[in-house]
Formats: C-alpha cells, sequence, structure tokens
C-alpha cells in the first residue's frame, strides 16, 4: 500500500495525529432551516446536506483545518443505505460518500502543504442495527458497508475509519465490507477502528476492550483506538490497556465530557484546556498516537490539541498481546498456566445424546442451560456441534450460536465436518472463534477454504491430521500432516499461534490388534509437532481413547492420556469438563495400568499375550460407576436466588424468580447514550 497517510503516521519522528471534532454539534451551531436540508422530512439527516447545502459541511471542515486538524472526518457517518432508508434515501447511498469524499478533499487542498498535510478520513457509523441482537444479519449489513466503503474510496478518502463501535459483530461486517472493496479496486487504504465503551465500561452488547483487542487482533488494522460515549477520565483504563496490549496504533477520541440534559438537549462542558489536558497525559505517559474530539467537542478544542501535538512525542509503546480467543464478552487467553485449555465437548449432537434430543425437540433453552453447565464445570471454550443426518445443519447452528453469543460467556468451538455450518456460525458469533476443523481428507481446496473463514472472520483453526489417504495411524505420518499444514497455512498468512494441531485420539479400548498402538502414536506426534512446529497450539479429542469402556473406566483413562499428553506438549482438550481428575485423584494402580494401556506395554511369552493392561483395566473398573452432579439450592430466599441466576446466567427458572421478586421490590431500568447528534 502506497499511502501518504501512512508514511506520515510511521514516520520516524512519530508525529502525534490530530483528527477533527464534533460533525453533529458544528452542523447544529450553524442553525440551520429545514429548507436547508433540502424539506422537513430530510431535517435532521446530517449526511444529506453535502448535496442540498454542501457550503455548510465545508464550513465545518475549514473550521478544523484552521485550528489545526491534521484528518477530517467525511460527513458520512449514518451514510449506510440501511440508515438512510429511514429518509427515503437509500438509493443515494454511495452517491452520497462519494460526494462527501470529494467534499473533503477539495477542503484539504485548500489547507494541506508538504510541510503540514491533511488528510481526509472516510467515516462509516455502527448504523440503528445491531447483528449481534439480531436486528439485521451479518450479509445485509455487509452489503450495505461495501456500497458505504466503495463510495468513500472512490470519493478519494485517504483512509477509512469504522467508528463509534458498539457491536463486535458490526465490525466484523464492516472490516469484511472494506476488504472486498479493497480486492475490487485493487488496492487498499489505511484502516481505522475505533470501538465505545459506555460509561459503564464495556461496549453496548457488552465487551469489555480486552475482548475487543482479541477480536479484532487478525485484522489488518493500522489505529485501533476509542471514540465517543464519555471524556477522556472515563475512558483511561482502556486506553492504557490498550497502550500495554494493542499491536496497533492506539486513538483517543473522547467526548467533551459526559452529555448532560438541560432542557432537553445533550450539553457537553469539558474545556478545550481540560480535554487538552487528558489528552497530554495519555500521548506523553502511555504512548497514544491518535488524538481528537467526538461529540460535543469544537474548533477551540482542537486547537488545544493541535498544540499539544506540534512538541509532544508519544511514548514509546512495547506492546505485549497474548494469543487468545473470545466471546463478545471476554478473552480467554489459549495458554493456560500448569494447566490446558478446557474446550468443554457436551454440546455435541453427533457425540451425546442429551444434546441430540434437545437439538431435535429445538429446546434452544435446554442447549443454552447444557452450555451453561459447563461453564460452571470450568470449561474455557465450548465445542458446538450440531452435525446430525436430516436436519438443516446450517440452521441449526444459526440457531443455537445466535443465542449462546449472548448467553454464554465462554468462546465457541465451532465443530461441524462441513465448512457452511462454520460460516453459519461465525456470521452471528461476534467473539473470536476457533473453527474445528480443517484437513486434507478432500483435497486442499477444502483445507483451504476453513483457512479463508478463519482469516474472514478472525478466528483460529483447528487442523486435524487427515490427509488424501485418511486418517494418519503412525506418530510420522501424523507429523508428516501438520508439516504439510503448518507450512501452507503459514504462507496463507494465518499465524502458528491460531493454529491447533490435533493428532487425533483414537480408541485403544477396543482389543484390536492394529488399534493397540493407537496411543502411542498420539502422543508421540504431539511431541515431534511440539518440538518441530514452532509457535502453534496443539489439541485432542480425548474421549476418543476410551470409547466402550465403562464410565468409571473411562473417567480415569482419559485423565490419564490428557496427563501423558500434556507432558508431551499438549495445550488444550476437548473433554467433559467435570469428568478430568487431576493425577493426584488417581490411584497408582489405576495410573499405572493406563499408562501401560496407552503405551501398549503387553508382556508376552512367544505368541502367547501374558499381561493385557486392557483387561486389567476392564476388570479392575468392573461394576464400578461414576459420581453423580450436584445440583442447585432450593431453600435460599428469593433474593439469593435470584442472585444465583445472575452469577450463573442461567435462564431456565429465572422468570419464574423474577416474578416472585418483583411481588416484592420496583424494577429499575438502564439507559445510554450515543453520538447521532454530537
Ligand atoms: N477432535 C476434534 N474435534 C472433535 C473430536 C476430536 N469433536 C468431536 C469429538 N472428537 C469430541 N467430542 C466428544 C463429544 C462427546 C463424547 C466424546 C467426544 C462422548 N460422548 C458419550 C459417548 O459416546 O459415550 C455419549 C454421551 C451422551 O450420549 O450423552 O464421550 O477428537 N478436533
Amino acid at each position: 500500500m502506497n499511502s501518504p497517510f501512512l508514511k506520515h503516521l510511521h514516520s520516524p519522528d512519530r508525529p502525534v495525529i490530530v483528527f477533527d471534532g464534533a460533525m453533529g454539534t458544528n452542523i447544529q451551531s450553524q442553525n440551520l432551516t429545514a429548507a436547508d436540508f433540502g424539506g422537513p422530512e430530510y431535517e435532521g439527516c446530517n449526511e444529506y446536506l453535502v448535496h442540498t447545502l454542501p457550503e455548510a459541511i465545508a464550513k465545518v471542515h475549514r473550521d478544523f483545518l484552521a485550528a489545526g486538524a491534521d484528518v477530517i472526518e467525511t460527513d458520512t457517518f449514518g451514510n449506510t443505505s440501511i440508515v438512510l432508508a429511514e429518509y427515503d434515501l437509500a438509493d443515494k447511498a454511495y452517491y452520497l460518500n462519494k460526494t462527501a469524499a470529494q467534499l473533503a478533499k477539495k477542503v484539504t487542498a485548500e489547507f494541506s502543504t508538504p510541510e503540514k498535510p491533511r488528510f481526509v478520513a472516510g467515516s462509516m457509523g455502527p448504523g440503528t442495527k445491531l447483528p449481534t441482537l439480531g436486528h439485521i444479519d451479518f450479509d445485509t449489513l455487509r452489503t450495505a458497508y461495501v456500497e458505504q466503503a466503495e463510495g468513500l474510496y472512490d470519493g478519494g478518502a485517504d483512509l477509512l475509519i469504522i467508528e463509534t463501535c458498539q457491536d463486535v459483530l458490526q465490525i466484523k461486517a464492516a472490516l469484511n465490507a472494506v476488504s472486498e472493496v479493497f480486492e475490487k479496486k485493487g488496492s487498499r487504504l489505511p484502516l481505522m477502528v475505533s470501538v465505545t465503551i459506555e460509561n459503564f465500561g464495556t461496549m453496548l452488547v457488552g465487551s469489555e476492550i480486552e475482548a475487543a483487542l482479541t477480536i479484532l487482533q487478525p485484522y489488518p488494522i493500522d489505529i485501533m483506538g476509542l471514540n465517543c460515549a464519555t471524556g477522556p477520565d472515563l475512558m483511561a483504563d482502556h486506553i492504557k490497556y490498550l497502550c500495554e496490549h494493542s499491536p496497533f496504533v492506539v486513538s483517543c477520541i473522547p467526548n467533551a465530557g459526559l452529555p448532560e440534559n438541560i432542557g432537553g438537549h445533550a450539553h457537553y462542558k469539558l474545556t478545550p484546556m481540560e480535554l487538552r489536558m487528558a489528552l497530554h497525559k495519555f500521548v506523553e505517559d502511555w504512548g497514544v498516537q491518535v488524538i481528537g474530539g467526538c461529540c460535543g467537542t469544537r474548533p477551540d478544542h482542537i486547537q488545544q490539541l493541535a498544540e499539544i501535538a506540534a512538541t509532544l512525542k508519544p511514548k514509546a509503546r512495547h506492546p505485549q498481546f497474548e494469543p487468545a480467543a473470545a466471546s463478545i464478552y471476554s478473552t480467554q487467553a489459549y495458554d493456560q498456566d500448569n494447566s490446558f485449555l478446557i474446550v468443554g465437548e457436551r454440546l455435541n449432537a453427533s457425540g451425546s445424546k442429551k444434546c441430540r434430543n434437545m437439538l431435535n425437540a429445538e429446546d434452544w433453552d435446554g442447549l443454552v442451560s447444557l452450555a451453561k453447565s459447563q461453564v460452571k464445570e470450568g470449561a474455557h471454550v465450548l465445542d458446538v456441534n450440531v452435525d446430525y443426518v436430516g436436519r438443516d445443519g446450517e440452521r441449526d447452528m444459526h440457531e443455537l450460536a445466535g443465542r449462546l453469543v449472548t448467553n454464554v460467556t465462554l468462546p465457541l468451538m465451532l465443530d461441524s465436518t462441513e465448512w457452511e455450518k462454520m460460516e453459519e456460525g461465525l456470521k452471528v458469533a461476534g467473539g473470536k472463534c476457533i473453527l474445528n476443523s480443517t484437513n486434507y481428507e478432500d483435497g486442499e481446496p477444502r483445507f483451504f477454504k476453513v483457512l479463508e473463514l478463519a482469516k474472514k472472520y478472525g478466528a483460529g483453526v483447528v487442523v486435524g491430521t487427515i490427509d488424501e489417504d485418511g486418517m494418519a495411524r503412525t506418530a510420522e505420518k501424523k507429523f508428516a500432516i501438520a508439516q504439510r499444514a503448518y507450512n501452507q497455512a503459514l504462507e496463507y498468512g494465518i499465524p502458528a499461534h491460531e493454529i491447533f494441531f490435533d493428532t487425533l485420539a483414537l480408541p485403544v479400548s477396543t482389543g484390536i490388534e492394529e488399534d493397540r498402538e493407537n496411543g502411542k502414536a498420539t502422543i508421540e506426534a504431539i511431541r515431534r509437532i511440539r518440538e518441530e512446529l514452532p509457535g502453534c497450539q496443539i489439541l485432542l479429542g480425548v474421549s476418543n481413547v476410551s470409547f466402550g469402556l465403562n464410565p468409571a473406566a473411562r473417567i480415569v483413562l482419559n485423565s490419564m492420556f490428557l496427563h501423558e499428553a500434556m507432558a508431551a506438549g499438549l495445550d488444550g482438550a476437548i473433554v467433559s469438563a467435570n469428568k478430568i481428575l487431576p493425577l493426584a485423584k488417581i490411584e497408582p494402580e489405576h495410573q499405572e495400568v493406563c499408562r501401560k494401556l496407552i503405551y501398549d506395554r503387553r508382556t508376552f511369552d512367544g505368541d502367547i499375550c501374558t499381561y493385557d493392561p486392557l483387561a486389567e483395566l476392564t476388570t479392575m473398573f468392573a461394576g464400578k460407576t461414576a459420581k453423580r452432579d450436584r445440583s442447585v439450592d432450593e431453600n435460599l430466599p428469593v433474593e439469593e436466588r435470584l442472585k444465583q441466576h445472575i452469577i450463573d446466567g442461567e435462564r431456565i427458572g429465572l422468570e419464574e424468580q423474577l416474578a416472585k421478586a418483583l411481588e416484592k421490590h420496583p424494577p429499575w431500568i438502564l439507559s445510554t447514550s450515543s453520538c447521532w447528534t454530537g
């Protein structure tokens, strides 16, 4: 990308870049009439002014450029066809975006000099409909953003800013749209993503800043930061977090304080000097490099920022980024100190009868409940598999993942043999998911198809050691497939830390001769991958190893197998979290017989087997049963039970408790603010 803006941003003296202030505030101060907007039916549609009264917008741009802004944002915040439809202007989306960008470019040309170049950022706002909450579907939103991005691109924008983001899934739709346009045009523009953290500390859909960063980290973004909702004070913690962890340049574009409602209008009271002092600190102490103003900020605010930018140098940053998955709410590091990444296996229609029955009955609440019970058991990630012959798997994935995403705080591992089902999940699950899985069974195109999804939706990916000849059985073959996939995935642009190799645990429990070495081969392959393929993750579906044994024996064998695999370098496992025992809880003789089974240490006298650990284990556990789970305390007062429901996020039975609580307590209501008028 040959971008003058990026050259400026990354020039050796690391200049502080100043964005402009509020569009809305500075349109309002011109006291425009309905006629200025093109008639009463368009009043309030600021984006239409580039057509009806371009001079009003040019004035806002000029005032900010004269105050010293390096970058002005186009008057296109609400310019997708979806928002414009509210004014019956949907068909003008492309035209209005292009016109707004051309106008901004024309005005910057009046001010731009070689010493102080000025740039135009094409503004793409969040729209009025949040995909995570089901207000709009992913593809419709992406298509609308394509049109907007193309207009901005064709109008000559120097960079694009996806801003005031309230929903992580909305950001992914916009990023996909933008990359579609770049592909079509054959070149890219610099990209900035600016999220909005509300005064309650998360994005509107509940995402913490850590989650937002994890979700965005895989994308080719240049600048990431915060804008809108609050003044700089309430942004401080989040900005500091980004400065310490984000690989992207950090931006901070606050409101002029929290809005105060005076006579039905929002008033912003932070003075230019107060804004200057706050942002001075963020730049000097933490390394923020891009600053500006959102709702309520005027040219005199921007003038103060331009003054500090002229002399300040952002503190050098050394961000520490940790590979992780995320739900829409929070992040989950892949690496678990002294433990393993626990992927809950029970939400699996092909692996669990209980799950299959609920899916067949379309008992979505029951399935969400099954997901939540795994959270309680200590799972870090939830495997979700709806593969079930005779049902519409894409629809099932859409329905189930769409409910899990808001109801469960864990990241999802989308498990299917069909990529179409994975993609259906990705279109509703705005967190950072893991795709389970890809392999070479159906050749390279299918292998790459899943990698393409991983790139597009910013996901990790499981690679099973299966190739055109089928499932690898020996350690050598498992390793060879992993190595092939490692090289191809890295070349394709998937970083090593996003690849989870699964060396496939096959049963050691059948007694069939050719299965005897399954455990050894799987563990040996893990050891080689750990030694020879740097940076990748290694994962196993552990329960396969014990298929057919008595449940009590399975728990012990699975746990021992997991323990051995971890000693060889395993990072994560798909398990039933409440059925894994720590080594200290397994009797030494059980440990011994399991090890002998895993590594096939039978003894022979000639052809006659004199000791078979499989027979030994079966005998040891004959007649033994696995322990049952405990459940909730029904004797607590209603307040306590309600509290428990909230802590557990358990919906089943909640309404009943709520109704009881409402007999004793009044309800209260949460409200929030946004950038539409600022
Ligand atoms: N690797 C990867 N993904 C996988 C697997 C793997 N996904 C599916 C599977 N293997 C892991 N998931 C399960 C889910 C359930 C069980 C085992 C593995 C299981 N089910 C009980 C049984 O079969 O006895 C039935 C429980 C019930 O019916 O309720 O054990 O290897 N990448």
